[in-house]
């Protein structure tokens, strides 16, 4: 599939989505998040691609936000709530992708693209990232998931002082409250990112589908029917042939040889 706004390359069994907008800093408009929503088709129907890793071109920008020129133009309250709707549904197909994403934010991660990261499962920082919500001093609020996903991961207060500020955060800060998972220097971003990608391509990848759904799913339910759903993916992992493999490459001192299957 050839696109214009992205890249998406495959290096083994890691697929690498690159948001290909250096001029802009890598801002989501329509055009790339269509490109998003097909390219994560691609590597969902892949059944080689194991884990996707997501990065934006440049040195400057992972993304630096929605399109401004697009949230200027918008004529109508409907047409706000329609491009709201557009861009949730994008980041969700990112959460749902029964695939681990990984987000390597290597600049600038504003906003739009603030949320894109959020809807990752796992986010490793450049050194010289930097993060935030800036909608408020645009007159607006986050529209593509960001009010909700980001209180999930930060917490109420914290997350209400980054979107009541739109201040930005650095690299080191973003660890600290929990917005990033590891900071690295900016030259071995890439490497570090794809080093985590490799050893989770070689995991058992149905019992990864698993234990994604299971956390994501079960955040959104009381304890009671959370542990329900965990005995259900429990129970559909113990009728793979992975988990055959697993407990007897254990047993046999070997190292497991997955199949998915
Ligand atoms: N959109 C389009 N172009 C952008 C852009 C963006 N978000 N950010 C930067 N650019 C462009 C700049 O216009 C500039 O273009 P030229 O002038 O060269 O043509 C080029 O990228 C380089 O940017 P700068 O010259 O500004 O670079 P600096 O190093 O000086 O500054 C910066 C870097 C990241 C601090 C600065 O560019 C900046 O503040 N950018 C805007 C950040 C931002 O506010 N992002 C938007 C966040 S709001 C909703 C749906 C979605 C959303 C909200 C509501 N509804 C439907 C209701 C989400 C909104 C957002 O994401």
């Amino acid at each position: 599939m050839a696109y214009t706004n992205i890249t998406l390359h495959k290096e083994g069994a890691v697929a690498i989505l690159t948001v290909n907008r250096p001029k802009a800093l890598n801002a989501l408009d329509d055009l790339t998040f269509d490109e998003i929503a097909t390219a994560i088709g691609e590597v969902g129907a892949d059944n080689e691609a194991r884990v996707l890793l997501v990065t934006g071109s440049g040195e400057k920008a992972f993304v630096a936000g929605a399109d401004i020129p697009s949230l200027r133009a918008l004529e109508s309250a409907f047409d706000g709530a329609a491009l709201s709707r557009k861009g949730q549904e994008v980041f969700d197909l990112v959460e749902r992708l029964e695939k681990p994403v990984i987000a390597a934010i290597n600049g600038f991660a504003l906003g739009g693209g603030c949320e894109f990261a959020l809807a990752c499962d796992i986010r490793i920082a450049a050194d010289t990232a930097k993060l935030g919500f800036p909608e408020i001093n645009l007159g607006l609020i986050p529209g593509y998931g960001g009010t909700q996903r980001l209180p999930r991961l930060v917490g109420v207060s914290v997350a209400k002082r980054l979107l009541f500020t739109g201040d930005m955060v650095d690299a080191a800060t973003a660890l600290k409250i929990g917005l990033v998972d590891e900071v690295v220097g900016a030259g071995e971003l890439m490497e570090k990112a794809k080093n985590l990608a490799d050893i989770l391509s070689q995991k058992a990848p149905l019992a990864l589908r698993l234990a994604k759904r299971a956390v994501n799913e079960g955040l959104e339910s009381d304890l009671d029917r959370a542990q329900i759903l965990e005995a259900s993916l429990f129970g559909i992992a113990c009728g793979s042939e992975d988990r055959v493999e697993g407990t007897s490459a254990f047993l046999e001192k070997r190292k497991p040889s997955f199949k998915g299957r």
